[in-house]
Order: structure tokens, then C-alpha cells, then sequence
């Protein structure tokens, strides 16, 4: 039923974007101006993070109307879907396309149809695995930094030793990619003593990873000392996982992820996280502004890197207040 609903709202989604492309030609004229018309294929809902980006770029669109004209797909989490937008996208004739690609590889074609139309790629947030040619800027982290720094204060945290699991994104994503390589080789090369007992993807969701971490503690039980997760959303399902199997999170097993979502800030000034490694979604003025450059011909940087910091349990019951997503 769910799934039904969700693919409805899929085909609404892309029903309005091409009746809001087929006003393109009159919403110029009637404006009298030149409107910016950006295409932007979200990945989907899967976590607290992609909704505060998706309500930074909906917001700013919607505070200029008079200059942006905004179509927003969403694709479930399927890069078919994703690949769909972007040809609808290209049919219109949009100014600009947004995407965060859900997964790595698979893109050339698509983004060679965009190219051959004269159409730029900004990717968001996540990066896609094709020559410097096919898309024009990437807005968003150096997940390999931010791995690394989680390993630090891993290591920080467990006193140099102990056996620990990871939680890690989407399958092919590289977000999950590179926050893996980034943390699994700081782990190798500095802390020998840190065993990663085993990693498994938990979707980047709340339900997944909670059920991945079920499974870790029954077969590792109080062998681990430490989770390790890609995003916020899968650590707060894993500390109901560790509640229910009778351990103390934050306690018995320190818990590290990457986000910064307001959750994982409630969870650690009640003690059950200790530290979250900020990875910024409010990308809209960002991505609304290289939008504009690219339609006025003018270069835009090819990494535009969000600016970020590491947030740990002792100060978060203070800086909740002051978080923003
Ligand atoms: O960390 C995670 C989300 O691509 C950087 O995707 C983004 C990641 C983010 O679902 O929560």
C-alpha cells in the first residue's frame, strides 16, 4: 500500500514539473523577465538530513519567486527514477539541472543528453563517478575527511582499543563510499588496536540500521564497544536496537556517526551518542546561486565544500538550540 502510495506520489511529482514546463515560454513572457529554471531530482526521504536539504532548496525557491521556477522530482531512492527526471528535465528545456545522485556510477548516458542539449549538471551533495566534462560543480563534504575525523574521535573515545561494528549508506552511494574508505583506513593506519568486526549498509534509514544493529548484537553481544554509522538517522535506530538488547548506548558502546540532525543532538545530551560529525544540508543559497552563474555563462568553481564542524556529547545539550536542521 505504502509502496503504491509513494509511486503515485512520484508520478504527481513529474506530472507537475511537466505542466510547470510547458509554462516555461508564458511564465517568461508574463514576467517580462528571464526566470532561472532549474530541474532538481532529489534522491528521496530517507533521513532527517535529506529532508532539511529538500526544505533548503524548496524554501529559497519559493522566496524568489519572481526569479526561479523550480521542478522538483523526487525518486524513491531509484536512480531510475532519478535518470527519468533528468530526461523530462532536458524535454523542457530547463536552464540548469540539480541532481543528487543517489549512486556513483550509471550516469554518462544521461548526463551526455544534458550536455548535448546545452543543458549544465550541478550534482548536490553527493558525487557521480563520470569525467570532469559531464557536469559542471559539485556542491557538498569531503566524506573521506569526515570519516577520518570519526575515527579520531572513535579511537578518542574507546582509549585506543576495542571491537567495534559499522553501520554504512546506501550501497553505492558516495557518500557511503567515501565515509567508509575515510574511516576504515584511518582505523588501519593509526589504530591497530580498533578491530572493525563487521560493517553492513543500513540504507542510510533509521529502520535499517536499527535491524542491522539487532543483528550485530546477537551475533557479537558485549564484544562491541563501539558503532560507527554514515548518518544520524542509522545510529538513533541502532540505540533502540542497543536499548532493547539491555546495553547502555553511548555508555557500553560509544556511538560516532555523521550528520548533525537535531535527534542525534537530543541523543547525546541525554548521554546515549557522543559525537556527530557535521555534514551541512542547507544547500539551497549555494546551489541557487551556482544555478544562476552557470545561465549567465560565468565559471563557477568545480568544489564548492561546505563548511563543517565536529560536535561531541559535553556541549550539545547547549548547541541544540542553536541547530538549524
Ligand atoms: O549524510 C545522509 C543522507 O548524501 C550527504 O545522504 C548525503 C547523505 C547524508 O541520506 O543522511
Amino acid at each position: 500500500m505504502k509502496r503504491k502510495l509513494l509511486g503515485l506520489g512520484l508520478c504527481v511529482a513529474m506530472v507537475m514539473s511537466m505542466f510547470a514546463g510547458c509554462s516555461k515560454d508564458a511564465a517568461e513572457t508574463s514576467a517580462g523577465g528571464d526566470k532561472l529554471v532549474v530541474g532538481f531530482a532529489q534522491i528521496g526521504q530517507e533521513s532527517g538530513w535529506r529532508d532539511a536539504e529538500t526544505a533548503s532548496i524548496q524554501f529559497y525557491a519559493g522566496q524568489n519567486l519572481d526569479t526561479i521556477e523550480l521542478k522538483f522530482a523526487d525518486a524513491q531512492q531509484k536512480q531510475e527514477n532519478q535518470i527519468k527526471a533528468i530526461k523530462s528535465f532536458i524535454e523542457m528545456k530547463v536552464d540548469v539541472i540539480g541532481l543528487a545522485p543517489v549512486v556513483e556510477t550509471g550516469w554518462d548516458a544521461v548526463f551526455t543528453e544534458a550536455k548535448e542539449a546545452g543543458i549544465p549538471i550541478v550534482l548536490v551533495d553527493r558525487m557521480a563517478d563520470v569525467g570532469d566534462d559531464l557536469y559542471s560543480t559539485f556542491i557538498g563534504s569531503d566524506f573521506i575527511l569526515e570519516g577520518k575525523n570519526a575515527a579520531d574521535e572513535m579511537a578518542t573515545l574507546l582509549g585506543g582499543s576495542g571491537k567495534i561494528v559499522e553501520l554504512e549508506g546506501t550501497v553505492g552511494a558516495s557518500a557511503a563510499n567515501d565515509r567508509k574508505t575515510g574511516f576504515d583506513d584511518q582505523i588501519a593506519a593509526q589504530y591497530p588496536d580498533i578491530q572493525i568486526l563487521e560493517s553492513q549498509t543500513g540504507d542510510f534509514t533509521r529502520s535499517k540500521g536499527k535491524e542491522v544493529m539487532e543483528s550485530f548484537l546477537k551475533t557479537y553481544g558485549d564484544e562491541i564497544k563501539g558503532v560507527y554509522a554514515h548518518n544520524d538517522d542509522m545510529m538513533l535506530g541502532a540505540i533502540e536496537a542497543i536499548k532493547e538488547a539491555g546495553f547502555k548506548p553511548g555508555v557500553d558502546i560509544k556511538a560516532v556517526s555523521i550528520d548533525g540532525v537535531k535527534g542525534i543532538f537530543e541523543a547525546m545530551a541525554a548521554g546515549e551518542a557522543n559525537v556527530t560529525i557535521e555534514c551541512n544540508p542547507l544547500l539551497g543559497p549555494q546551489f541557487f546561486d551556482a544555478c544562476a552563474k552557470l545561465k549567465a555563462g560565468e565559471k563557477v568553481d568545480k568544489w564548492i565544500k561546505s563548511d563543517e564542524g565536529i560536535y561531541r556529547q559535553d556541549t550539545a545539550a547547549t548547541d541544540l538550540p542553536t541547530r538549524k536542521y
